[in-house]
């Protein structure tokens, strides 16, 4: 069964992300209540035909779907708990970032509420909400998920990860330690182009193509970790670790900091000494899980 365009939806929190999700909700013609601490951020969506609700309660008391959208978990939890007489029936999905344990958390107490519980992990910034790219991560209560996926699909493409509400989260988080190791490692290059006198915008297309080629890599690196046989294809760590200590001695040549860097020759050095020298990249995984995968 999937919600039909008529009923009714409600938005906590107007931030940023909040701001987008109801934009969707109205452009896709869900009639949809929202609510916000502070007013200013709820008078461009009235105008887009949005109802203002005075409070959280009756935010929630307005939508059968509730969608939340706060700074994090504490406040989710403030914002909720003033709200909770009205929550029995309700399907509260939270798409505030947070940890598992924080989603696990809430779930449970939503479910003594009587509401049914779906936490989320939004993949796109505010301007891609609604279109092609954008992808939220959902887990949780799955007959609310199914009930309401249609209207969640306004936001972008909906994921269904399972009935324990972390996943969401675990993947949400992992996204982002891909992310911002790729953005890391280019302000880090970056900050070396600069440093030599370069412009940073003529070195981008270079970084674009070596980092997508780079990507292409990613389904066999995947594929050791999960088979545990990390074949170096030419690219030992040894050899690695070596290059990586000119990476850091240049950059301190050019007074660039190496603190983005240090950690992951830091890692390439205890793998090569526990002798993994002749293994690949995936045998860092063993590392970072804090199994040692061949005594030193
Ligand atoms: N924006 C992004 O790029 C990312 C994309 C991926 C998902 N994140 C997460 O989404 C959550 C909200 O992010 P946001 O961008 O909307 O954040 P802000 O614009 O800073 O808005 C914060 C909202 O939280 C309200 N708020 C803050 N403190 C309180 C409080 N004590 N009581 C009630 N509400 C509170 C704030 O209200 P106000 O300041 O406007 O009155 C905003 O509605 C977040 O988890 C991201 O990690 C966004």
């Amino acid at each position: 069964m999937s919600a039909p365009r008529d009923r009714p939806v409600s938005v906590l929190g107007l931030g940023a992300m909040g701001r987008a999700l109801a934009g969707a909700l109205l452009a896709a013609g869900h009639p949809t209540t929202v609510w916000n601490r502070s007013p200013g951020p709820a008078v461009a969506l009235a105008e887009a035909g949005a109802d203002v609700a005075g409070s959280a309660a009756e935010a929630t008391a307005a939508g059968e779907l509730v969608v939340v959208c706060l700074l994090d978990d504490d406040v989710t939890r403030r914002v909720l708990e003033q709200a909770a007489p009205g929550l029995a029936g309700r399907t509260v999905v939270n798409l505030t970032n947070g940890t598992p344990e924080q989603a696990r958390r809430l779930a449970r107490w939503l479910v003594a509420q009587g509401a049914r519980p779906v936490d989320g992990g939004i993949m796109a910034v505010p301007s891609m909400i609604g279109e092609p790219g954008a992808f939220v991560l959902y887990s949780g209560a799955q007959d609310a998920f199914l009930d309401w996926r249609d209207v969640l699909a306004s936001f972008g493409d909906a994921h269904w990860l399972g009935t324990d509400p972390g996943q969401a989260a675990v993947h949400d988080l992992a996204l982002l330690a891909a992310m911002y190791g790729m953005f890391g490692g280019f302000l880090h290059a970056t900050a070396m182009i600069r440093a030599a006198g370069g412009p940073a915008g003529g070195f981008a297309p270079m970084a674009t193509g070596w980092l997508t080629a780079m990507l292409g890599e990613l389904p066999a690196l995947a594929a050791a970790v999960d088979s545990g046989e990390h074949d170096a294809d030419g690219s030992s760590l040894r050899m690695q670790a070596a290059s990586f200590g000119n990476l850091l001695t240049a950059s301190r040549d050019m007074g660039v900091d190496g603190g983005l860097m240090r950690p992951i020759r830091d890692l390439l050095d205890e793998a090569v000494a526990r002798g993994h020298g002749d293994d690949g990249l995936s045998a860092l995984v063993g590392l970072l899980r804090g199994g040692l995968v061949r005594p030193a």
